[in-house]
């Protein structure tokens, strides 16, 4: 069995058993295709992503998006941040294209959302797409090639490399963020060294102390996830680098903004993740502050949709008013200096 990039995905060994024992264990993406793949050329205008702004792995793609400048060439639709419900004719936990849907935590629609906007036959669910390619999956985020109606990758680790490699020839600026899947060689090994680490104890770890039902499980990733925090406070405290590997924004700064992003305001409650905040890490606060004033990552996410959508419904759709102190979020992410006052309580 080939072995498994950890920085990619989750281990499946024995994930049934693992599932039945009260672990959380994500699923692997089926559609790996790449651009620059026969049939899938590098062109402006072609490609498209269906993502929704709650989910993390969506949030690499926009952010890859955004940093590189492809806002326009690359298109994309948003699904309403609470999936289907049980009484939806095609099931439950479903994603939707329905901007008239109204989020409990404004009373009113989220203008982020849109329609299904790219088959051409206005499909309701993500699902919809998926079934059109006869599969069964219905996760987010999708690449999806607009001339072929096709669904090219579902691996959102794939789809920011890709939109990296080709950001040129896909009609964006790979020089707005020069180091950003650049290769490097001196850098690609700590790159990769981090993105795992980041993947299994951070952007996966969350979910596993959140959605698992075994305390154990939970505690080891509590631990997990609170030990990474530790290391990149540390690295980050070493030398005053302004980013994990140094002075430029690279992929693993990328993989981590969109779990810190969510901690304090969504995490720290909805995934048992309460040991501490960021904003008690005066270096990974100042990291945060200074990835948020990056152009184009303000408009990547939304913590609307990220609290309507972790919320929304296993919390009865009651959304949580909190964190107001030191100040509400995301506006604290404009305040560095707040981490120097967290330390002085
Ligand atoms: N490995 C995938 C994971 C994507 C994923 O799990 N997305 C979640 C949303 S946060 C989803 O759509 N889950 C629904 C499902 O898989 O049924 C990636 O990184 O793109």
């Amino acid at each position: 069995m080939a072995q498994t990039d950890r920085s990619v995905q989750e281990d499946q060994t024995d994930a049934k058993a693992r599932r039945a024992g009260g672990e959380f264990v994500r699923g692997v993406s089926g559609f790996r295709h790449a651009i620059g793949d026969d049939g899938f050329p590098a062109e402006p205008g072609r490609y498209h992503l269906f993502v929704a702004l709650n989910c993390p792995w969506c949030h690499r793609v926009t952010l890859a998006r955004s940093l590189l400048g492809l806002e326009t060439s690359i298109t994309m639709d948003v699904a309403f941040p609470n999936r289907t419900g049980d009484d939806d004719p095609e099931g439950p936990n479903l994603w939707e294209f329905a901007p008239h849907r109204i989020a409990t935590l404004t009373g009113a629609t989220l203008p982020e959302c849109t329609l299904e906007t790219a088959t051409g036959r206005g499909m309701r669910l993500a699902k919809d797409v998926y079934r059109f390619e006869e599969s069964e999956e219905q996760s987010l985020p999708v690449l999806y090639d607009k001339h072929q109606k096709r669904i090219v990758n579902n691996e959102s680790a794939e789809i920011i490399a890709m939109l990296g490699h080709w950001a040129d020839d896909l009609g964006g600026n790979s020089q707005r963020q020069p180091e950003l899947f650049r290769d490097s060689p001196s850098l690609q090994p700590e790159i990769h060294r981090l993105n795992e680490q980041i993947y299994v104890t951070i952007n996966n770890g969350a979910y596993k102390a959140g959605f698992s039902s075994d305390q154990v499980v939970y505690e080891a990733a509590f631990k997990a996830y609170f030990d990474t925090l530790d290391d990149l406070e540390h690295l980050l405290a070493s030398d005053g680098r302004p980013f994990l590997t140094g002075d430029s924004f690279t992929e693993a700064d990328l993989r981590l903004f969109p779990t810190l992003y969510r901690h304090d305001p969504v995490y720290y409650v909805r995934m048992k993740l309460n040991g501490a905040r960021i904003l008690d890490y005066p270096n990974l606060w100042r990291w945060l502050c200074r990835v948020y004033a990056l152009p184009g990552v303000r408009d990547s996410g939304s913590l609307v949709h990220c609290r309507q959508g972790y919320f929304g419904r296993s919390w009865n759709r009651v959304v949580p008013l909190g964190p107001l102190q030191p100040m509400t979020y995301p506006e604290a992410y404009d305040h560095p200096e707040l981490a120097d006052i967290a330390k002085a309580l």
